[in-house]
């Protein structure tokens, strides 16, 4: 079962799935996907019996190729007592998720399950559950009565410690029950529910029209739910299954015991530059990753992040090179037939910063050094959200931030007002000085400067 069915889990936990199948001459496993909050990829798939299209694009890209490991879809909007039942059946044994970091429902400030969002309480109320982390918990509490035995869920959201914070948060969702419904289900999940935690990779835009019909020309069949992805594509998993699980290490995923090093490697090296870059390319028009990356000062300060700012605050998992690693990601962006915007990647910032790159502001002002490269992409950041009319804000806290936006749009108000944000930055990282400045500093170049400023800057620091 898949919560989540959106571009990334087809062309990544999908394709996994039909790999491992392929490769361990495995025919048992199939998966049911679940689109959250549209229905349309549901729409897409059901006439196709589930089929899609791979189209790979860039240097290395593979023929294009159908993929038949998702066998049926259902929109958990429309059908929410269809995806417990599902999840109760005694076939399923793994329920994997990729919902977003928003899909989550946190609380910023407890870190825990967010119980008075609406929808959570909608859910807790005892509604067939809209909200993923409902549906596991209401899954899994139907399974507990049933019978139907073991399960494991497997996050593959970009999210450190994401198997530990789905448990976290599906325990928090269990003891908000009333006591009679709470305790049973504690005791189940303790003993029947494991939770790996799991690092996913691979860049996959959101299709376009034009992508469909390139793919239709190619394929010769039109197909609604054709995807595009880079070619390069990696997977490594923590291996604490409670039951079984397709053959994913046949197919070239990594089962680790230090998949934490994995994901802060991934999350602050390229999530951190994508960010970057997706902030940096907004503010000077570009309209892909690709074509910010390319501009020479944008692909230095997004080089010397990494090296920098990043490197000296991270442990790497054995087996990975750093030069080799940050070298592969900047060529990976550089992608040119990828398309992948810098809207979308750019898109819910409030809830990618502190996961990408706070961690890396707070390394190094703990070790007294200056995060100069983190906070440009953090000012620039700041620099879009002040930037961008509310109603265009892609981000699920665009009322929030407005709010907390000044009348003046220098970067001497702005930045104080949005490090105010609880949501996003800690009382201690809010009232650091030093880091106010560097934000300040950067913020005024791009505001007053643009494009030819950041230049100078860049090149110079
Ligand atoms: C991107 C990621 O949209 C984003 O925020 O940084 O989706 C990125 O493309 C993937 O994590 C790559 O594995």
């Amino acid at each position: 079962m898949h919560l989540g069915l959106g571009a990334f889990a087809r062309a990544h936990t999908a394709v996994f799935t039909e790999n491992a199948m392929l490769a361990a001459g495995e025919s048992g496993w199939g998966i049911t996907g679940v689109t959250q909050r549209s229905d349309t990829v549901a729409r897409q798939l059901a006439p196709q019996d589930g089929l899609f299209t791979v189209a790979e694009r860039g240097e290395g890209a593979a023929p294009l190729r159908v993929v038949s490991s998702i066998v049926d879809a259902i929109s958990g909007r429309d059908n929410p007592a269809a995806v417990v039942d599902r999840i109760a059946a005694p076939e399923i044994l793994v329920v994997t998720l990729t919902i977003t970091e928003k899909g989550y429902r946190i609380n910023p400030q407890t870190g825990s399950l967010n119980t008075a969002d609406e929808e959570v309480s909608a859910d807790l109320g005892g509604r067939a559950p809209l909200t993923a982390i409902g549906q596991i918990a209401r899954g899994l509490q139907q399974r507990s009565r049933t019978g139907a035995g073991p399960l494991t869920v497997v996050s593959c959201d970009n999210l450190p410690g994401n198997g530990e914070l789905t448990e976290k948060l599906v325990h928090a969702f269990a003891a908000a029950l009333p006591a009679a419904e709470a305790e049973p289900l504690t005791a189940w999940l303790d003993a029947n529910v494991t939770f790996p935690s799991t690092m996913v990779d691979r860049m996959v835009p959101a299709t376009t029209a034009g992508d469909l019909d390139a793919v239709e020309r190619e394929l010769g069949l039109r197909d609604e739910a054709a995807v595009v992805a880079e070619p390069f594509m990696q997977w490594v998993i923590e291996d604490n299954f409670a039951a079984g699980r397709p053959r994913w290490e046949e197919a070239g995923a990594l089962f680790s015991s230090d998949v934490a090093a994995w994901e802060a490697a991934k999350l602050r090296l390229l999530n951190a530059s994508h960010s970057l870059l997706a902030y940096l390319g907004l503010a000077a028009g570009k309209e892909t990753i690709s074509d910010a990356v390319a501009e020479e000062a944008f692909f230095t300060a997004a080089r010397r992040m990494m090296a920098e700012d990043v490197l000296p605050t991270i442990t790497l998992p054995e087996g990975l090179d750093a030069d080799e690693y940050c070298a592969q990601v900047l060529t990976r962006f550089a992608n040119p037939a990828l398309g992948h915007t810098t809207a979308k990647v750019g898109s819910d910032g409030s809830q990618k910063i502190g996961l990408r790159l706070l961690s890396t502001v707070r390394g190094n002002l703990d070790a007294g050094r200056e995060p100069r490269w983190a906070a440009l992409a953090v000012a620039a950041w700041m620099r879009h959200v002040a930037a961008t009319p509310m109603a265009e804000l892609d981000d699920p806290l665009a009322a929030e931030l407005h709010v907390a936006l000044p009348v003046s749009r220098s970067a001497a108000d702005v930045v104080p007002a949005l490090l105010g944000c609880r949501s996003v930055f800690d009382p201690e990282l809010a009232e650091h000085a030093g880091f106010a400045d560097l934000l300040i500093h950067w913020y005024s170049i791009i505001d007053t400067h643009g494009l030819d400023g950041l230049r100078k800057e860049i090149n110079h620091g």
